[in-house]
């Protein structure tokens, strides 16, 4: 395991992100890649290397470190905080401005790029990059493979919402103690798995707004209007938010009141649940991401 360093410049790297993303020219490169990481979906891993994953986020998550060395005030933290942590922090942090506007994609592309760069130079992952299809499940979503509860190898199932207990996970292999977050006050994983109808969100309940279907008709029915293009993708992602519940969808843990919550911006801290990274891989990873730019592009 290295020395955590790369805490200590993730935040003010994650804020020049918006910055580069639309300033630096893309350079029209001839060569190929040295090295190519390949993203794999999560259900074609082996159990071997789900658990590698796993384990190599839970090594994130136990690396506590004393601050955040650029942070407004320069405000000390108590050493409790992780590097895994400092993911949930930095996209917190650009909530407002990297959502809901054009930074949304490269934003996350790079955030997600970095994520995988600390498993791999922090915690010394060398597997694929897993990614989640979300669009595969939606017939069935509440049975997705990813809600694994398998102690070893699984993402683990909906939480335990009954009085007081705050939808905490119960099985899999990322519960207390052996993984635990910080943000917006110590806690431990929280799912609620629900196919409510979100009507705000586009209509219909979660498992039908993120078909294939949607997909399709999200790439091919905004011909030269980017930013219904964009409106849409938005909404269609916030659907695996709200259909994971919990951390994932910013839902403060319940000492924190709804009205807290909202007012002290604690809606971004989503990337506490690790399915965070799998989930957004399909909209801003390799797959989606060029499918939709590629069928957008050619609408145009
Ligand atoms: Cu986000």
């Amino acid at each position: 395991m290295k020395a955590p360093t790369l805490p200590y410049f993730l935040f003010n790297i994650l804020l020049l992100i918006q910055s580069l993303a639309l300033t630096t020219p893309i350079a029209h490169k001839s060569a190929s890649c040295a090295k190519l990481n390949p993203r794999i979906e999560w259900r074609s891993l082996s159990e071997v290397q789900r658990e590698k994953w796993i384990s190599s986020v839970k090594c994130l998550g136990s690396i506590k470190h004393r601050r955040l060395s650029h942070i407004a005030q320069d405000v000390l933290l108590d050493g409790k905080h992780s590097i895994y942590d400092d993911f949930s922090y930095a996209h917190n942090a650009m909530q407002k401005s990297a959502h809901s506007n054009p930074y949304f994609l490269p934003w996350h592309r790079w955030f997600l790029y970095l994520f995988d760069t600390a498993t791999r130079e922090i915690c010394g992952y060398k597997g694929p990059t897993p990614y989640w299809d979300w669009s595969q499940d939606s017939v069935s979503l509440l049975d997705s493979p990813v809600f694994d509860s398998s102690p070893s190898h699984g993402l683990g199932e909906s939480g335990d919402c009954s009085e007081d207990r705050d939808c905490t996970i119960t099985s899999g292999a990322l519960v207390a103690p052996f993984f635990s977050l910080s943000f917006p006050i110590p806690h431990v994983l929280r799912r609620n798995l629900s196919l409510n109808t979100w009507a705000d969100l586009g209509g219909g309940a979660h498992n039908q707004t993120i078909g294939a279907e949607t997909v399709h008709n999200i790439t091919s029915s905004f011909a030269g209007d980017f930013f219904r293009f964009q409106h849409k993708l938005t909404l269609m992602h916030n659907h695996i938010h709200n259909f994971v519940g919990g951390d994932l969808a910013g839902v403060c843990p319940k000492p924190i009141s709804e009205e807290t919550c909202e007012d002290n911006d604690y809606a971004g801290y989503t990337p506490n649940d690790p399915i965070f990274s799998l989930s957004i891989d399909i909209i801003s990873g390799k797959i989606l991401f060029l499918k939709i730019l590629t069928a957008f592009r050619e609408s145009l």
